[in-house]
């Protein structure tokens, strides 16, 4: 795209002048960042309209997900521009510091974790690789809370990034649909935010539903007689896009998440259906041949009851002939296995809420049951197993799997595992359901954008091919007995942990030393995850190093970022716990410049832009079988951080990739717990025989750290030793320091570490999210590449 510096700067005072009534040099960073925003969505409002034009003709997919992480806009949208360096130094020339106008966006966190920013990753690649593909979801008032710490314990405080409103997204009230419940009727208003893709002019959509009320239509009209009452089903139909649930990997069975679920869904197939019939009429069997719908886990299944109503009862199309269409359109991603994450909905709460759609599931649920007792005439179990509606609750995974033509997980092992244990009658019933599709993360908000310094140098050193094919980051092999490059790409790093350790002394105080290693594990707070594995090591270093002031040791920051979903006390305990030790080791004038210990408060994507490029290690120790993929280790990797893991999720394919022995694989695998468990595991075995562990477990509860007296340390030590320490923390307690004295040592060696580096950065192409994205799209979705003139 070319850049008319004079252009840009005329435009950008207009919009200063229209709507601030204000000149560039006396401008607020606020009032710029806005009116920046404002003239990058007239650039490109050409190329988005052509773009809807074009996907209108040919078969589109849509990604419906109850979660979009995305992130903040401006930055990556003006390098997907190629506008990006020449708008920092136009501003420069004003004498403007850019950092301070990307400061003032606030992240649109309309999410909780991995799945929320897999689906910001996929839109990126949808519209960076030209393919027809759109996202669904709801236009949250408040996302992912705020996390403060108090006392070292979280606090939560709402987020409202659409305070000021929101420069990036577009009211669409022509779209507006009605969305039918049993006992009211919602307005679903649309806001669509442009997704602009690297490098090429098409420019994709996401398109967010906001609940409104209908009386706000002729308030004080129809409803003169009871103007409050009026006012409060404005309320209640608002709730619905009010706030995101902040639960990761937990099922929240609320009324008021189901009826989030139905109302952007519903909204979404209405809208779908209205532009289907604009082209094509009442062809209805063409459906599947210009629309896939991919349902980011069971929150949108819904859709498959919702679609058949749509088919049925308005349109009259058969049954059969409907169910038919409805399997063809859909297909399902599973994102992990965890029991308490298994979405089930009492029947009694589906029936009050969305009537019609519970008949029609049961009408599902029948059908089904009747094929099972054909299947299986000997097999009543497996039938029972089966049913879509089980003792009152509706299994929304079967009716996911059953409404489905594809079935996905999202790693080997993950696969694997859903074919061969959770799935494994769905998986032997219908084989050519199922595929896998390792996850992915898009090179361009997590390289280009976060590692500028990283990026320039493996462009002079292969060129910027990589940005748009990944793979070609292997050429870099050519490298890896450089010594020249090796120690660059070990001075870059430094360079990102002094920008880390400046963002870290202003925003929290601290003060970091950039030459220790920075071991770092940040994701949402969770016991399977096992923060606790590393926070035990932490401490049982510290007691070493108390003991022998002498040990040869390279000093080591355990940098650690999460938050806990507010009921989750166990988490929230392990928050406290982190801090606790932080307190007494930083604390500690004996440790001081060889162990810190650092608790980043309110992690979220864009402090994580700053985090992986600043990593030596990426700590990926979750439980084995438990972690379905993972995608910070892939973020991590692709910045030269070295993999501490368990053979678990996608680190499996990280350490293939790689090679095993670039990473540090510890612990048991699922055939190891397979095993333990088989045989009896009590956790009183390690504790009694692994040194300095008991005093580490005792820790919790001889006075040693300090709950404050909330008693969370006394339920932690309780889940370990009385209540089968489940997550095997310490069965894998002494493996896991094993490595990490390993690394210790390695680290002291420079250039055998960054060959580690280079070696990772080199074997990362795999895990581009245009790799998953071109697999869904050639595999399961069946869309092609639809370029815009
Ligand atoms: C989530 O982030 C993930 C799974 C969920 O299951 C829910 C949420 Cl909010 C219902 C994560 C997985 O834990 C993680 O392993 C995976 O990489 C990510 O989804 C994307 O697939």
């Amino acid at each position: 795209m070319k850049f008319d510096k004079e252009e840009w700067k005329k435009k950008l005072e207009e919009r200063l002048l229209e709507k601030f009534s204000v000149s560039l040099k006396d401008a607020s960073p606020f009032e710029i960042y806005r009116a920046l925003g404002e003239t990058v969505m007239s650039f490109i409002a050409r190329d988005w309209y052509e773009t809807k034009k074009e996907y209108s003709k040919t078969k589109q997919a849509f990604y419906f997900s109850s979660e979009f992480l995305m992130g903040r806009a401006l930055g990556n949208n003006l390098i997907n521009l190629g506008i990006d360096k020449e708008i920092q130094e136009f501003l420069k020339e004003l004498e403007i510091d850019y950092n301070q106008i990307e400061d003032e966006e606030e992240d649109a966190a309309l999410g909780n974790g991995g799945l929320g920013r897999l689906a910001a990753c996929f839109m990126d690649s949808l519209a960076t690789l030209n393919l027809p593909g759109q996202g669904y979801s709801i236009r949250y008032r408040n996302g992912i809370f705020n996390q403060y710490l108090r006392d070292g314990y979280q606090v939560e405080k709402p987020e409202t990034w659409l305070k000021y409103g929101d420069v990036w997204s577009v009211m669409r009230p022509e779209d507006e649909v009605i969305v039918n419940f049993g006992n009211t009727s919602v307005r679903a208003l649309p806001y669509d935010m442009p997704i602009i893709g690297y490098g090429t002019k098409n420019i994709n959509t996401l398109r967010l539903w906001e609940a409104h009320s209908i009386v706000d239509l002729d308030l004080g009209v129809f409803n003169q007689q009871d103007y409050l009452h009026a006012t409060q089903d404005k309320t209640l139909a608002e709730d619905i896009s009010r706030v995101l649930y902040p639960n990761d990997s937990t099922d929240e069975g609320k009324k008021l998440r189901l009826r989030q679920q139905y109302f952007f869904v519903s909204a979404s197939l209405q809208d779908i259906m209205k532009n289907f019939k604009k082209v094509h009429g009442r062809e209805f069997s063409k459906i599947p041949e210009f629309i896939a719908i991919q349902l980011n886990d069971t929150h949108p299944v819904i859709a498959i009851p919702e679609l058949m109503r749509i088919l049925v009862d308005v349109e009259g199309v058969l049954w059969e002939d409907a169910w038919e269409i409805v399997k063809k359109t859909f297909s399902y991603t599973n994102h992990t296995i965890l029991a308490e994450a298994l979405e089930k909905w009492w029947i009694g709460l589906y029936q009050e809420v969305v009537p019609r759609i519970f008949q029609i599931t049961e009408g599902i649920h029948n059908q089904f049951k009747n094929e099972l007792a054909k299947l299986y005439p000997n097999d009543t179990d497996r039938q029972n197993r089966m049913q879509i509606i089980q003792g009152n609750m509706i299994h929304m995974a079967w009716l996911a799997i059953y409404g489905s033509h594809k079935v996905n997980g999202v790693a080997e092992l993950h696969t694997e595992i859903l074919k061969n244990r959770e799935l494994k009658d769905w998986y032997e019933l219908y084989p050519e359901k199922f595929l896998n599709k390792t996850n992915g993360i898009t090179q361009r908000r997590w390289l280009l954008k976060s590692n500028p310094q990283l990026s320039s140098y493996i462009t002079e050193l292969i060129g910027d091919a990589w940005i748009k094919n990944l793979s070609e980051l292997k050429k870099l092999e050519q490298f890896l007995d450089d010594e020249k490059v090796l120690n660059k790409i070990w001075d870059i790093k430094i360079e990102k942990k002094k920008e880390l350790v400046e963002y870290l002394r202003e925003t929290q105080g601290i003060d970091i030393n950039p030459k220790s290693i920075f071991d770092v594990q940040v994701k949402r707070m969770h016991e399977y995850k096992r923060q606790l594995l590393n926070i035990f090591q932490v401490y049982n270093l510290y007691q070493q190093l108390k003991q022998n002031p002498n040990m040869d040791f390279t000093p080591t920051t355990y940098i650690y970022g999460a938050k806990a979903a507010p009921g989750y006390k166990v988490a929230k305990g392990i928050i406290r716990l982190i801090n606790d030790v932080a307190q007494i080791v930083n604390g500690d004038d004996e440790i001081k410049d060889k162990l810190k210990v650092v608790f980043i408060e309110n992690y979220r994507v864009t402090v994580a832009e700053k985090i992986f490029p600043a990593a030596d290690i990426s700590e990926q120790i979750s439980t084995a079988g438990k972690e379905a993929s993972g995608t910070g280790n892939m973020k991590f990797m692709l910045n030269g951080a070295i993999t501490l893991g368990t053979l678990d999720g996608a680190n499996v394919e990280i350490a293939k990739e790689a090679g095993e022995e670039n990473e540090y694989i510890f612990g048991m695998r699922v055939e190891d717990i397979d095993e333990l468990r088989k045989k009896g595991y009590d956790p009183r075995f390690p504790y009694n025989n692994i040194t300095g562990l008991k005093q580490v477990v005792d820790a919790l509860i001889d006075g040693s750290l300090s709950d404050l007296g909330s008693g969370i340390y006394r339920e932690i030590h309780s889940l370990l030793m009385e209540r089968g320490d489940q997550y095997f923390v310490l069965e894998d307690f002494e493996d896991y320091r094993r490595k990490q004295r390993e690394i210790n040592r390695d680290y002291k060696n420079k250039i055998s570490w960054a060959k580690k580096m280079l070696k990772n950065i080199a074997n990362a192409g795999k895990f581009s999210s245009d790799r998953t994205i071109l697999e869904y799209a050639n595999e399961i979705w069946d869309i092609k590449e639809t370029k815009i003139k």
